[in-house]
Protein backbone atom coordinates (compact mmCIF):
# COMPACT_ATOMS: atom_id res chain seq x y z
CA UNK A 1 0.00 0.00 0.00
CA UNK A 2 1.42 3.65 -0.31
CA UNK A 3 0.53 5.66 1.73
CA UNK A 4 -0.79 9.60 1.15
CA UNK A 5 2.05 11.83 1.12
CA UNK A 6 2.77 14.23 4.85
CA UNK A 7 4.46 17.42 5.03
CA UNK A 8 4.49 19.97 8.19
CA UNK A 9 6.60 22.28 10.00
CA UNK A 10 7.17 21.87 13.55
CA UNK A 11 8.45 24.00 15.67
CA UNK A 12 11.29 22.25 19.11
CA UNK A 13 10.90 25.14 21.41
CA UNK A 14 11.65 25.33 25.41
CA UNK A 15 13.84 27.24 27.89
CA UNK A 16 17.64 27.90 26.67
CA UNK A 17 19.57 24.99 27.29
CA UNK A 18 17.08 22.04 27.59
CA UNK A 19 18.38 20.24 24.41
CA UNK A 20 16.25 21.80 21.49
CA UNK A 21 19.45 22.02 19.08
CA UNK A 22 20.39 18.20 20.21
CA UNK A 23 17.10 17.06 18.91
CA UNK A 24 17.00 18.91 16.19
CA UNK A 25 20.17 17.45 14.63
CA UNK A 26 19.16 13.70 15.97
CA UNK A 27 16.38 13.84 13.86
CA UNK A 28 17.76 15.14 11.00
CA UNK A 29 20.58 12.29 11.25
CA UNK A 30 23.34 15.71 10.74
CA UNK A 31 25.02 18.36 13.33
CA UNK A 32 23.35 21.16 11.10
CA UNK A 33 22.42 23.11 14.42
CA UNK A 34 24.96 24.26 17.16
CA UNK A 35 25.02 23.12 20.69
CA UNK A 36 26.59 23.73 23.40
CA UNK A 37 26.42 23.12 27.29
CA UNK A 38 25.27 26.88 27.80
CA UNK A 39 21.78 28.89 27.19
CA UNK A 40 21.02 30.65 24.46
CA UNK A 41 23.43 29.25 22.32
CA UNK A 42 20.98 29.16 19.73
CA UNK A 43 20.52 32.72 18.14
CA UNK A 44 18.87 32.04 14.79
CA UNK A 45 15.41 29.84 13.69
CA UNK A 46 17.58 27.26 12.21
CA UNK A 47 15.00 24.55 9.68
CA UNK A 48 16.25 20.97 9.53
CA UNK A 49 14.47 18.57 7.00
CA UNK A 50 13.91 15.10 7.95
CA UNK A 51 12.50 12.71 5.24
CA UNK A 52 11.21 9.77 6.52
CA UNK A 53 9.78 8.00 3.62
CA UNK A 54 6.32 9.18 2.63
CA UNK A 55 6.44 11.78 5.62
CA UNK A 56 8.80 14.84 5.68
CA UNK A 57 8.76 17.08 8.51
CA UNK A 58 10.45 20.72 8.66
CA UNK A 59 11.98 21.50 11.86
CA UNK A 60 12.64 24.86 13.30
CA UNK A 61 15.14 25.05 16.33
CA UNK A 62 14.21 28.25 17.81
CA UNK A 63 16.79 29.85 20.97
CA UNK A 64 15.24 29.29 24.29
CA UNK A 65 12.12 30.97 25.53
CA UNK A 66 12.76 32.77 28.81
CA UNK A 67 11.84 35.75 31.12
CA UNK A 68 14.64 37.75 31.64
CA UNK A 69 14.61 40.20 28.55
CA UNK A 70 16.60 43.10 29.53
CA UNK A 71 19.49 43.06 26.57
CA UNK A 72 18.67 44.09 23.34
CA UNK A 73 19.96 40.59 22.10
CA UNK A 74 17.73 38.65 25.10
CA UNK A 75 14.67 40.49 23.55
CA UNK A 76 15.24 39.58 19.73
CA UNK A 77 16.24 35.93 20.66
CA UNK A 78 12.94 35.75 22.56
CA UNK A 79 10.64 37.08 19.77
CA UNK A 80 12.37 35.02 17.31
CA UNK A 81 11.52 31.72 19.40
CA UNK A 82 7.69 32.93 19.35
CA UNK A 83 7.14 34.08 15.98
CA UNK A 84 8.30 30.77 14.69
CA UNK A 85 5.00 29.05 16.41
CA UNK A 86 2.64 31.15 14.32
CA UNK A 87 4.39 28.90 11.00
CA UNK A 88 4.12 25.87 12.05
CA UNK A 89 1.87 22.56 12.15
CA UNK A 90 3.06 21.34 15.42
CA UNK A 91 4.60 22.02 18.05
CA UNK A 92 7.47 20.08 20.31
CA UNK A 93 7.87 21.45 23.89
CA UNK A 94 10.55 20.32 25.45
CA UNK A 95 11.81 20.27 28.97
CA UNK A 96 14.50 18.68 31.11
CA UNK A 97 13.37 15.78 33.72
CA UNK A 98 13.35 16.44 36.68
CA UNK A 99 12.70 20.20 36.90
CA UNK A 100 10.04 22.23 35.82
CA UNK A 101 10.95 26.14 36.24
CA UNK A 102 8.88 29.35 35.41
CA UNK A 103 10.95 29.60 31.98
CA UNK A 104 8.95 25.77 31.29
CA UNK A 105 6.09 27.13 31.95
CA UNK A 106 6.30 30.45 29.82
CA UNK A 107 7.42 27.93 27.13
CA UNK A 108 4.17 25.95 27.82
CA UNK A 109 1.99 29.20 27.98
CA UNK A 110 3.57 30.06 24.21
CA UNK A 111 3.25 26.43 22.87
CA UNK A 112 -0.33 26.15 24.02
CA UNK A 113 -1.52 29.63 22.87
CA UNK A 114 0.04 28.92 19.21
CA UNK A 115 -3.36 26.83 18.93
CA UNK A 116 -1.30 24.14 16.96
CA UNK A 117 -1.33 20.50 18.61
CA UNK A 118 1.47 20.05 21.22
CA UNK A 119 3.79 16.86 21.92
CA UNK A 120 5.68 17.40 25.42
CA UNK A 121 9.08 16.24 25.18
CA UNK A 122 10.71 15.55 28.32
CA UNK A 123 14.42 15.06 27.42
CA UNK A 124 17.88 14.18 29.33
CA UNK A 125 16.01 11.00 31.12
CA UNK A 126 19.71 9.55 30.67
CA UNK A 127 20.73 11.52 33.53
CA UNK A 128 17.92 10.11 35.95
CA UNK A 129 19.62 8.10 38.64
CA UNK A 130 16.19 7.03 39.54
CA UNK A 131 13.99 6.33 36.64
CA UNK A 132 11.15 5.62 38.78
CA UNK A 133 10.90 8.95 39.12
CA UNK A 134 9.93 9.63 35.46
CA UNK A 135 6.38 8.63 36.19
CA UNK A 136 5.38 10.72 39.13
CA UNK A 137 7.24 13.50 37.15
CA UNK A 138 5.30 13.03 33.98
CA UNK A 139 2.33 12.79 36.10
CA UNK A 140 3.25 16.51 38.21
CA UNK A 141 3.74 18.36 34.88
CA UNK A 142 1.11 21.53 34.72
CA UNK A 143 -0.67 21.71 31.04
CA UNK A 144 -0.59 18.14 30.61
CA UNK A 145 -4.03 17.56 29.87
CA UNK A 146 -3.58 20.38 27.28
CA UNK A 147 -1.14 18.33 25.03
CA UNK A 148 -1.26 15.48 22.69
CA UNK A 149 1.46 13.21 23.31
CA UNK A 150 4.14 13.35 26.27
CA UNK A 151 7.15 11.36 25.22
CA UNK A 152 10.22 10.72 27.24
CA UNK A 153 13.50 10.83 25.15
CA UNK A 154 17.28 11.60 25.29
CA UNK A 155 17.96 13.52 22.13
CA UNK A 156 21.98 12.83 23.32
CA UNK A 157 21.44 9.08 22.93
CA UNK A 158 18.58 8.96 20.62
CA UNK A 159 16.25 6.66 23.30
CA UNK A 160 12.70 7.49 22.66
CA UNK A 161 13.52 9.40 19.75
CA UNK A 162 11.35 6.55 17.27
CA UNK A 163 8.44 7.06 19.62
CA UNK A 164 8.37 11.07 19.33
CA UNK A 165 8.48 10.60 15.60
CA UNK A 166 5.52 8.14 15.39
CA UNK A 167 4.00 11.35 17.42
CA UNK A 168 4.99 13.96 14.63
CA UNK A 169 3.67 11.17 11.92
CA UNK A 170 0.23 11.05 14.03
CA UNK A 171 0.03 14.62 13.67
CA UNK A 172 1.73 15.83 10.55
CA UNK A 173 -0.80 16.99 8.04
CA UNK A 174 -1.54 15.36 4.39
CA UNK A 175 0.60 17.48 1.87
CA UNK A 176 3.37 17.54 -0.74
CA UNK A 177 6.55 17.12 0.09
CA UNK A 178 8.59 21.09 -0.76
CA UNK A 179 12.33 19.69 -0.20
CA UNK A 180 14.20 16.75 -1.58
CA UNK A 181 14.54 13.91 0.07
CA UNK A 182 18.76 14.48 0.72
CA UNK A 183 18.03 18.04 1.64
CA UNK A 184 18.90 18.82 5.71
CA UNK A 185 18.26 22.48 5.68
CA UNK A 186 17.87 25.66 4.20
CA UNK A 187 20.46 27.42 5.48
CA UNK A 188 23.65 28.63 3.50
CA UNK A 189 26.96 27.16 3.91
CA UNK A 190 27.94 30.55 4.43
CA UNK A 191 25.08 30.43 7.48
CA UNK A 192 26.35 27.17 8.65
CA UNK A 193 29.89 27.92 8.79
CA UNK A 194 29.41 30.82 10.74
CA UNK A 195 27.51 28.97 13.31
CA UNK A 196 30.69 26.33 13.59
CA UNK A 197 32.94 28.76 14.31
CA UNK A 198 30.39 30.55 17.23
CA UNK A 199 29.95 26.80 18.43
CA UNK A 200 33.77 26.21 19.03
CA UNK A 201 33.98 29.90 21.02
CA UNK A 202 31.00 28.90 22.92
CA UNK A 203 32.65 25.81 23.63
CA UNK A 204 36.06 26.79 24.50
CA UNK A 205 35.92 29.95 25.98
CA UNK A 206 35.50 30.75 29.55
CA UNK A 207 31.74 31.65 30.73
CA UNK A 208 29.86 34.52 29.94
CA UNK A 209 32.20 35.64 26.93
CA UNK A 210 30.60 34.03 24.73
CA UNK A 211 27.18 36.45 24.76
CA UNK A 212 29.95 39.32 23.26
CA UNK A 213 30.75 37.45 20.31
CA UNK A 214 29.40 36.94 16.76
CA UNK A 215 30.95 35.31 13.68
CA UNK A 216 30.78 36.82 9.92
CA UNK A 217 31.98 35.09 6.78
CA UNK A 218 33.58 37.92 4.66
CA UNK A 219 34.78 35.44 2.04
CA UNK A 220 33.04 31.97 1.05
CA UNK A 221 34.91 30.89 -2.62
CA UNK A 222 34.16 27.67 -3.92
CA UNK A 223 37.20 26.12 -5.86
CA UNK A 224 37.21 22.10 -7.09
CA UNK A 225 39.89 21.58 -4.55
CA UNK A 226 37.51 22.74 -1.57
CA UNK A 227 36.08 25.66 0.12
CA UNK A 228 38.06 28.51 0.99
CA UNK A 229 36.68 30.82 4.22
CA UNK A 230 37.71 34.48 5.50
CA UNK A 231 35.88 35.02 8.54
CA UNK A 232 35.53 37.67 11.11
CA UNK A 233 34.79 37.61 15.01
CA UNK A 234 33.46 40.42 16.32
CA UNK A 235 34.09 41.20 19.95
CA UNK A 236 32.79 43.76 22.43
CA UNK A 237 35.80 44.49 23.76
CA UNK A 238 40.05 44.86 23.36
CA UNK A 239 40.24 42.68 26.45
CA UNK A 240 37.66 40.33 24.82
CA UNK A 241 40.10 40.22 21.43
CA UNK A 242 43.17 38.86 23.78
CA UNK A 243 40.96 36.05 25.34
CA UNK A 244 39.58 34.79 21.74
CA UNK A 245 42.91 35.08 20.51
CA UNK A 246 44.55 33.31 23.24
CA UNK A 247 48.12 32.55 24.43
CA UNK A 248 50.60 32.54 21.16
CA UNK A 249 47.29 32.42 19.13
CA UNK A 250 46.45 28.92 20.89
CA UNK A 251 42.77 30.07 21.57
CA UNK A 252 42.13 30.72 18.01
CA UNK A 253 43.77 27.80 16.27
CA UNK A 254 42.07 25.53 18.40
CA UNK A 255 38.57 26.81 17.34
CA UNK A 256 39.46 27.30 13.72
CA UNK A 257 40.55 23.25 13.42
CA UNK A 258 38.11 22.19 15.34
CA UNK A 259 35.34 24.28 13.24
CA UNK A 260 37.09 23.01 10.16
CA UNK A 261 36.77 19.81 10.75
CA UNK A 262 32.81 19.90 11.59
CA UNK A 263 32.67 21.83 8.49
CA UNK A 264 34.57 19.52 6.48
CA UNK A 265 32.31 16.41 7.53
CA UNK A 266 28.86 18.27 6.91
CA UNK A 267 30.31 19.75 3.51
CA UNK A 268 31.79 16.47 1.72
CA UNK A 269 34.95 19.20 1.15
CA UNK A 270 37.94 20.12 2.10
CA UNK A 271 38.27 23.55 4.12
CA UNK A 272 40.67 26.03 4.13
CA UNK A 273 39.84 28.59 6.94
CA UNK A 274 41.32 32.14 8.16
CA UNK A 275 39.80 34.12 11.08
CA UNK A 276 39.92 37.55 12.58
CA UNK A 277 39.13 38.99 15.46
CA UNK A 278 37.71 42.37 15.76
CA UNK A 279 36.10 44.66 18.49
CA UNK A 280 32.68 46.50 17.91
CA UNK A 281 31.55 48.06 20.92
CA UNK A 282 28.34 47.34 22.43
CA UNK A 283 27.22 45.35 19.69
CA UNK A 284 24.83 42.89 21.91
CA UNK A 285 23.01 46.00 23.15
CA UNK A 286 22.74 47.91 19.78
CA UNK A 287 20.04 46.90 17.50
CA UNK A 288 20.79 48.43 14.46
CA UNK A 289 24.43 46.64 14.99
CA UNK A 290 22.51 42.95 15.90
CA UNK A 291 20.71 44.11 12.24
CA UNK A 292 23.97 44.70 10.12
CA UNK A 293 24.91 41.35 11.80
CA UNK A 294 21.74 39.35 10.09
CA UNK A 295 20.34 39.06 14.08
CA UNK A 296 16.98 40.11 14.79
CA UNK A 297 14.61 39.30 11.62
N1 LIG B 1 22.70 14.06 29.20
C1 LIG B 1 22.05 14.66 28.20
N2 LIG B 1 22.49 15.87 27.76
C2 LIG B 1 21.81 16.45 26.74
C3 LIG B 1 20.68 15.84 26.13
N3 LIG B 1 20.23 16.66 25.17
C4 LIG B 1 21.04 17.75 25.18
N4 LIG B 1 22.00 17.62 26.12
C5 LIG B 1 23.07 18.58 26.45
O1 LIG B 1 22.49 19.79 26.92
C6 LIG B 1 23.26 20.92 26.50
C7 LIG B 1 22.36 21.90 25.76
O2 LIG B 1 21.94 21.32 24.55
P1 LIG B 1 21.46 22.22 23.31
O3 LIG B 1 20.93 21.27 22.31
O4 LIG B 1 22.50 23.21 22.92
O5 LIG B 1 20.25 23.00 24.03
P2 LIG B 1 19.26 24.11 23.43
O6 LIG B 1 17.93 23.86 24.04
O7 LIG B 1 19.35 24.12 21.94
O8 LIG B 1 19.89 25.43 24.04
P3 LIG B 1 19.74 26.96 23.52
O9 LIG B 1 20.01 26.99 22.05
O10 LIG B 1 20.80 27.65 24.31
O11 LIG B 1 18.35 27.40 23.90
C8 LIG B 1 24.39 20.37 25.64
O12 LIG B 1 25.54 20.25 26.46
C9 LIG B 1 23.87 19.00 25.22
O13 LIG B 1 24.89 18.06 24.94
C10 LIG B 1 20.26 14.53 26.61
O14 LIG B 1 19.30 13.90 26.15
N5 LIG B 1 21.00 14.02 27.63
MG1 LIG C 1 19.91 25.57 20.66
Amino acid sequence: MISKPQYGAVALVGRPNVGKSTLLNHLVGERISITAHRPQTTRHAVRGIATWGAVQAVFVDTPGIHGGGKRALNRVLNRTARGSLADVDVVVLLVQAPQFTGDDQLALDAAIRSERPVILAVNKIDRLSDKASLLPYLQSLPGVESVAHVVPVSALKGDGVDQLKHCLIDLLPHGEHVYAADELTDKSERFLAAEMIREQLTRQLNKELPYAITVEIEQFDVSPSGYRILAAIWVERDSQKGIVIGHQGNKLKSVGSRARERMSALFGVPVHLEQRVLVRRDWSDDRDALHSLGLGD
